[in-house]
């Protein structure tokens, strides 16, 4: 039946694409070259649009713009209150066109429209407005110094913050990256990724409307060996941000280095565990590891990609598991009640469906799913392999798809082993009652989120970030107030200093 679906006519959008062009210093305009590219429906693999395809002459462009918006313009130098209330109205605005924002979400990218209008919209706004409450609250430090002086330090916006962001969650990333630059007294030239340009120059148009002074927030659609090569080692970006692959983060983190030394933080690929213990409720872990795993149609960093089953529950998790994989809902993301859209595209629907013929050649055994669903569109089966081994390359490498893989353990020691033994250290996942396992698992996991009996909670109050190979720095919460900051160092000699 699923199948079926993705052979119906897609279902229309409520939307029209309105904005096509680069946003540079509050206008749109076309690309230096006027050329531009296609975006696709994933559902299809039809055009939606042409659009602006910006290179290095309109980062350029676009960065000359964000630079005279810091050092000339009134964004860094408008009171706190000034910039909170801006960021709130912008949060208002984006609440108010959810609806809008989350088709052009689900046509661009095809995640079910119900998350997008009821989970990334929702957790953008609420992003925004935990922003924009820092605004007013940053706040530097008095220094207890030797000597007769008074030592305080500033906590001064860090100047043209250059942003790159991938295509999984396309307004998500938006926000975590523009958020806390703003909220700091920053300008942005943003690069969103090509597979899925069009709901950040929505948003962008909403974010002006609201009173966001011209060349505070630049967006170009483009490449990334192009536009984001361009802006990672553009000599007038302070501060780079990225988001995406562990491969293309290493680049960009040398292409800062070669240019002008600026301060990165890199938010990469993951391989995480989901650990389930011996005292577990297995129904309940069962439909926790599928969340895990296949939420956003497994095109999550922190996807839990390595579910590992204490022997004791084994087989009877996997006859579970693939029950429910089973169960699951793919077909057109329009439609009420779909759980698993398209993949975003026809490069990584490629690269899945060969991480499957891995899995099979390798030995590992195919429970359910393992290959396309319809004949039209990026539609993946949702996959099940059990007796999956740590080497196997679907056990190492981050397959980004519809394809959960169990590992069986005995104890708890060498699946604290096994766990760690990866380049990566992004999140894990931990399921059981017993608070002693969970503590001293949380301890030895060299990972930047535990999340225990529970998977994927992205507050934007909690910190996230990796360890290992999966990144540099943390986003969201307090925490990345501190990307887009410097510390300036204030020493005054005190003249009188016996009163
Ligand atoms: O990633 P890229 P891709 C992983 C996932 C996926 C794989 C490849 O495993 O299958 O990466 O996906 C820009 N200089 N993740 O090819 O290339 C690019 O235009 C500057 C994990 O989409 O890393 C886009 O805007 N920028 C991930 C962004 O980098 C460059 C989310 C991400 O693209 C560039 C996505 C260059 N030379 C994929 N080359 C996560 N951490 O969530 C590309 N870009």
């Amino acid at each position: 039946s699923t199948a079926a679906a993705t052979e119906e006519e897609p279902i229309k959008p409520s939307v029209q694409v309105e904005h096509t062009q680069l946003l540079i210093d509050g206008k749109f305009v076309d690309a230096a070259s006027g050329k531009t590219f296609p975006t696709l429906d994933p559902r299809t693999g039809e055009v939606i649009a042409n659009v602006a395809e910006g290179k290095s002459e309109d980062v350029d462009r676009a960065v000359a713009a964000a630079r005279k918006a810091f050092d000339h313009g009134p964004w860094p130098k408008m009171t706190a209150y000034e910039r909170q209330r801006i960021l709130l109205r912008i949060a208002d605005l984006v609440e108010k066109h959810n609806d809008e924002i989350a088709a052009l979400e689900t046509w661009d990218n095809g995640k079910p429209y119900e998350q997008s209008s009821k989970i990334e919209i929702p957790m953008l706004v609420r992003l925004i407005r935990y922003y924009a409450g820092w605004a007013d609250k940053i706040h530097g430090l008095t220094v207890p110094a030797d000597g007769p002086y008074h030592v305080q330090t500033l906590h001064e916006p860090i100047g043209v913050a250059g942003q790159i962001i991938p295509w999984n969650f396309p307004l998500l990333m938006f926000g975590w990256k523009v958020g806390p630059a703003l909220a700091c007294g920053n300008t942005i030239v943003i690069k969103t990724a090509e597979q899925t340009p069009l709901s950040a120059l929505y948003v962008a148009q909403l974010f002006h409307e609201a009173g966001l002074p011209p060349g505070v927030l630049n967006v170009v659609s483009g490449f990334g060996p192009t536009a984001g090569a361009a802006l990672a080692s553009h000599m007038e970006v302070d501060k780079l941000a990225f988001t995406g692959s562990t491969d293309t983060g290493k680049v960009v983190l040398e292409l800062a280095a070669k240019s002008n030394l600026k301060p990165v933080t890199l938010e990469l690929g993951g391989k995480s565990p989901f650990i389930v213990c011996e005292d577990a409720d297995v129904d309940q872990a069962v439909e926790l590891a599928h969340f895990a795993l296949f939420f956003n149609q497994g095109q999550c960093c922190c996807a839990g990609s390595r579910t590992f089953v204490h022997e004791s529950v084994y087989d009877e998790f996997v006859e579970k598991a693939k029950a429910r994989a089973l169960k699951r809902v793919v077909g057109d993301p329009f439609k009420g009640g779909i759980e698993q859209g398209p993949q975003i595209d026809s490069e990584q629907f490629e690269k899945i469906l060969r991480y499957i013929r891995s899995g099979v050649e390798n030995g590992a055994t195919l429970e359910t799913g393992g290959d396309r669903l319809g004949n039209k569109g990026f539609y993946i089966q949702p996959t099940v392999f059990s007796n999956v081994k740590d080497g196997m390359p679907i056990a190492k490498e981050e397959i980004f798809g519809p394809v959960q893989t169990i590992l069986k353990f005995k104890d708890l020691g060498e699946v604290v082993q096994r766990a760690n033994n990866s380049r990566y250290g992004l999140a894990a996942g931990i399921f059981t009652q017993n608070i002693d396992t969970a503590n001293s698992l949380t301890r030895a996991l060299r990972v930047g989120t535990v999340w225990t009996n529970c998977f994927d909670t992205f507050d934007a109050a909690i910190p996230f970030g990796g360890y290992k190979m999966s990144g540099q720095g943390r986003e969201k919460g307090e925490y990345s107030l501190k990307n887009y900051l410097q510390v300036k160092a204030v020493v005054t000699s005190l003249k009188n200093p016996a009163w």
